[in-house]
């Protein structure tokens, strides 16, 4: 069993299709065991990102990331991680598969809709970033 962080970004929360990227999620039987949502500040975006610290797009990604409120989750199941990156699609929405949540929905590089944990360390970091033990339900 493995654990993984899902964000649904700004622009997804903004674009009214929480309640869509949910139901992939469910249709692919991909458990979600806490779910939340925020407005991070810049601070907590800067945290989050700082494994890209040193990359042009930093400054306008934790300006995007805190541009309004995002809807944070740990999905469960076996390989997890990688099923739920399949769904997302590629960093890049123009290379993005078809049928993933990128390639239907991102605008943009960057306003890609949604995130996902790509090691079991990272989601350990990114699990414990948002969520304490008590809000995870399993
Ligand atoms: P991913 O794991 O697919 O979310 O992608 P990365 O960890 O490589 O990048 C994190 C975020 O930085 C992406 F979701 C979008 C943003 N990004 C850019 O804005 N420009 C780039 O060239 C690469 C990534």
């Amino acid at each position: 069993m493995e654990r993984t962080l899902s964000i649904i970004k700004p622009d997804g929360v903004a674009r009214g299709i929480i309640g869509e990227i949910i139901k992939r999620l469910e249709d692919n039987k991909i458990k979600i065991i806490a779910m939340k949502m925020l407005r991070m500040t810049k601070a907590q975006a800067e945290g989050f990102y700082a494994v890209h610290i040193e990359r042009p797009f930093f400054e306008s990604l934790t300006d995007f990331m805190t541009s309004g409120p995002v809807v944070a989750m740990v999905l469960e199941g076996e390989n997890v991680i990688e099923k739920y990156r399949e769904l997302m699609g590629a960093t890049d929405y123009k290379e993005a598969a078809e049928g993933t949540i990128r390639k239907d929905f991102a605008t943009d590089i960057e306003k890609n809709v949604v995130h996902g944990s790509d090691s079991p360390e990272t989601a350990a970091f990114e699990i414990g970033y948002f969520f304490n033990s008590f809000e995870i339900t399993d």
